[in-house]
């Protein structure tokens, strides 16, 4: 290398920007079989909610089919998703959690 290369480096060093990642909503999804008081008690249990915000969120995908449980970090979603869907499977009801990205 001669003095000229080096001359031509910009010593400035720049921070890389690190993007942000992808957040996750788990959703709750409407079936004709689990009884509303076995999702509110799940939504309870696995999302930390209270008994007035676990009803609106079941009676919100009862009505329009899915609703919103929370957004997180994507394992987060993911291993909540499988827990709450797991507790319905242990009960014999059909109720799903899935999880998608944020748009
Ligand atoms: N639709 C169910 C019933 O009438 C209740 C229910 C609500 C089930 C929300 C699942 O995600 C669900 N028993």
């Amino acid at each position: 290398m001669s003095d000229n290369d080096a001359a031509a480096k910009p010593k400035i060093k720049t921070k890389p920007k690190l993007e942000r990642p992808r957040l996750y909503k788990v959703m709750l999804v409407n079936d004709d079989y689990t009884p509303r008081e076995f999702v509110v008690m799940v939504l309870k249990a696995v999302f930390h909610m209270s008994e007035e915000t676990g009803y609106r969120v079941m009676m919100t995908a009862h009505k329009l089919g899915t609703s919103v449980v929370v957004v997180c970090a994507r394992d987060i979603a993911e291993s909540k998703a499988k827990e709450a869907t797991e507790l319905g499977k242990e009960a014999g009801f059909p109720l799903l959690f899935t999880t998608e990205p944020e748009e």
